[in-house]
């Protein structure tokens, strides 16, 4: 199954972060096929606190959407992840934005991720590596959402990351 996930982190060394989080994921059954640029992020919800690096990841697994987010959480926690506020600051957050063309509803896992078409910080680096993915429910490619998006939230662009 081809999955997208999205990477954020905003407390501590946040590069490291991210290239750790991608190094677990690949040791543990997620091969990272494309990784967009590392963008530096206005924060949304939460704005009192620092922003952050996002980054967004095409990846192929064998493991199934609960079995994936298994594995996220896994990450997570091994990142000394510590539940803090909802929203809030943290070292690694791994969200799954797509699972193919999979359309799930669960009480601990919904996909496509339900705020991602309202997020720029998702929707700028999805779009850098699969514009023309669409999306199952809404129907439009990421690219439409992309340049539909009333989000106000700054997104800048750093030098092109390796994976
Ligand atoms: N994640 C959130 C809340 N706000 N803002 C930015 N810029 N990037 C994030 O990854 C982010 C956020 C909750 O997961
Ligand atoms: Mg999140
Ligand atoms: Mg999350």
């Amino acid at each position: 199954m081809i999955y997208f996930l999205s990477l954020g982190s905003n407390l501590g060394n946040r590069p490291r972060n991210l290239a750790r989080a991608r190094r677990l994921l690949r040791e543990n059954g997620a091969e990272i096929l494309r990784a967009s640029s590392v963008y530096e992020t206005e924060p949304v919800d939460n704005l009192d606190q620092p922003w952050f690096l996002n980054q967004v990841l095409e990846v192929r697994s064998s493991l199934d959407p609960h079995a994936l987010l298994g594995l996220a959480k896994s990450v997570e926690s091994a990142m000394k992840r510590v539940p803090t506020a909802a929203k809030g600051p943290r070292t690694i957050d791994i969200d799954i934005l797509f699972a193919g063309d999979t359309v799930l509803d669960t009480p601990n896992l919904v996909i496509p991720h339900p705020r991602l078409a309202q997020r720029n910080f998702v929707l700028v680096p999805f779009c850098e590596i699969a514009p023309e993915t669409r999306h199952p429910v809404l129907g439009k490619t990421i690219r439409e959402l992309a340049l539909s998006s009333s989000d106000p939230a700054r997104v800048i662009a750093q030098k092109r990351s390796r994976t």
